[in-house]
């Protein structure tokens, strides 16, 4: 990846976490995002660099890598790798999600781990950055397979969480159900009723509003961010890629809000509906089936199937919101999303562009919310459900669902100040890593060398 750093401090550093961090191409992409953002804050604030809370923001606190065991149907043992980073504690406990997806490796949770520290911070509650997950595939597993997978991961994992420590949620391939298995396990083992996890179901310390926050808050920050530039997000055709958790109700707010969401996808290929995406279809074969989304073409003979996932960037559109996984959106991608005449592009999933895409639009002036800023609406209203579970009290659909959009709006507005006061106008990305960095640096110096 080319370096575009002004400073031979920064350049070195990234060498050497390079040399460090050897074959984790990812964990590299998003800190050097941020140390390119972090440049001009540190001109201004010689003592980050001096007191060592750059070099500290990079290293993990505790990287915990554990063994997960489990018999399948067939009576086989199965092994699989399990992770929990524990990056950044200053302000708050560790928060991050848990991901089970065949691709999950070490470089995979650090990159994801790293991010946390800073949306965390964003969303202005008391939480830490971290992130874990697991290389196995709950794709094809029966329910009894998931729930054996999750007792084991969570033997291990107990060890090292807590309601005051460290709070896990889910990501691709941990939802309701897994969070529900991994819940029971914590609670046997420690004997423990405490809310050490979040994204729990409504029976058991969940918080309304926590399954369609992600998807929601990312289109409360779409229309904030339209809005101030005297736009907004009614009428215009809407191509959101993934038809997971984030998807599915990114494109429930957006039909709300007026805008006709047309294409979906998963990572077979994906659906275009020149109507409109009717979304209980796609809540059926999704949630409820776990089928694949070509599905759809069944139920809508007027929707097209296409074949391969990255296709979906050639849709016509005026906002496309990337809410599957990282890298997903290339330098090509973008400029035919460009050539199309796209005037918004607002990330879902944590890095779903390419360092290459997000040069293309802000060059071409396309509004551009990155993953941090603009999906921080699921782990935000975690942290609200961490404080209802602390209160043994739980909120309505309504008052959540009104902070949360409180949240996202000042995350829009704090984020465009911060880049403006670095003489970055509309840089979002500068913006969002600079708020999100300066608290989480501010708690670093006040806490010593520790
Ligand atoms: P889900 O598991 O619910 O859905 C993931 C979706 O993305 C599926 O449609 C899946 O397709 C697709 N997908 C996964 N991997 C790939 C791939 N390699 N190529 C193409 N498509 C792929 O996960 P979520 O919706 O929860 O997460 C989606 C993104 O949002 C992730 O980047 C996650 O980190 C991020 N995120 C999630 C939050 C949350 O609260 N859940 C909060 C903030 C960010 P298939 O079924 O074929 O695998
Ligand atoms: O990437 C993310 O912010 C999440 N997967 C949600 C984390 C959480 O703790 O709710």
């Amino acid at each position: 990846m080319e370096m575009n750093f002004k400073n031979r401090y920064f350049r070195d550093l990234m060498e050497r976490i390079i040399a460090r961090n050897p074959g984790e191409p990812e964990f590299h992409q998003a800190v050097q995002e941020v140390l390119e953002s972090l440049e001009p804050v540190c001109e201004k604030h010689p003592e980050y660099i001096e007191k060592g809370v750059i070099e500290s923001l990079v290293e993990p606190e505790r990287v915990i890598k554990f063994r997960v065991p489990w018999v399948d149907d067939s009576g086989k043992v199965q092994i699989n790798r399990g992770f929990r980073v524990q990056f950044n504690s200053a302000i708050g406990p560790y928060k991050g999600g848990l991901r089970f997806h065949p691709s999950v490796y070490e470089g995979i949770i650090k990159f994801l781990g790293f991010e946390q520290i800073f949306k965390n911070s964003l969303t202005g509650l008391p939480i830490g950055g971290g992130k874990g997950g697991s290389d196995f595939d709950p794709k094809g597993k029966s329910d009894m397979e998931v729930m054996r997978f999750c007792q084991s991961f969570m033997t291990e994992l107990a060890k090292h969480i807590g309601a005051d420590t460290d709070v896990p949620a889910g990501d691709i391939g941990v939802g309701g159900r897994e969070i529900g298995y991994l819940f029971g396990q914590y609670k046997r083992i420690r004997n423990e009723y405490v809310g050490v996890l979040t994204g729990k179901g409504l029976t058991y310390g969940g918080s309304l509003a926590r399954t369609e926050a992600t998807g929601y808050g990312l289109c409360y920050f779409t229309e904030e961010m339209l809005n101030d530039k005297g736009k907004s997000m009614r009428g215009k055709t809407v191509v959101i890629s993934g038809s997971g958790n984030v998807a599915i109700y990114a494109t429930e707010k957006a039909t709300q809000l007026g805008a006709k969401v047309v294409a979906l996808s998963d990572s077979n290929g994906y659906i275009y509906d020149p109507d409109g995406i009717k979304l209980d279809a796609v809540k059926r074969i999704k949630e409820v089936e776990r089928a694949r989304i070509k599905e759809y073409v069944e139920a809508y003979p007027n929707a097209v199937y296409t074949e391969g996932c990255r296709g979906i960037w050639n849709i016509k559109c005026d906002i496309a919101l990337p809410c599957a996984t990282q890298n997903e959106l290339d330098g090509a991608a973008a400029q035919t999303l460009i050539k199309n005449g796209v005037i918004a592009v607002a990330e879902g999933a944590n890095m779903p562009s390419t360092p290459e895409a997000i040069v293309a639009f802000q060059k071409a002036g396309v509004l551009f919310g990155p993953a941090k800023a603009a999906n921080a609406g699921g782990v935000a209203t975690s942290a609200l459900e961490m404080s209802q579970n602390s209160q043994r009290y739980s909120w309505t659909f309504e008052e959540v669902d009104s902070k949360l959009h409180e949240i996202m709006v000042n995350i829009y507005h704090n984020a465009a100040r911060a880049a403006e006061q670095y003489g970055m106008k509309d840089n979002l990305v500068a913006g969002a890593n600079i708020a999100g960095f300066v608290k989480v640096a501010d708690a670093m110096l006040a806490q010593g060398v520790v």
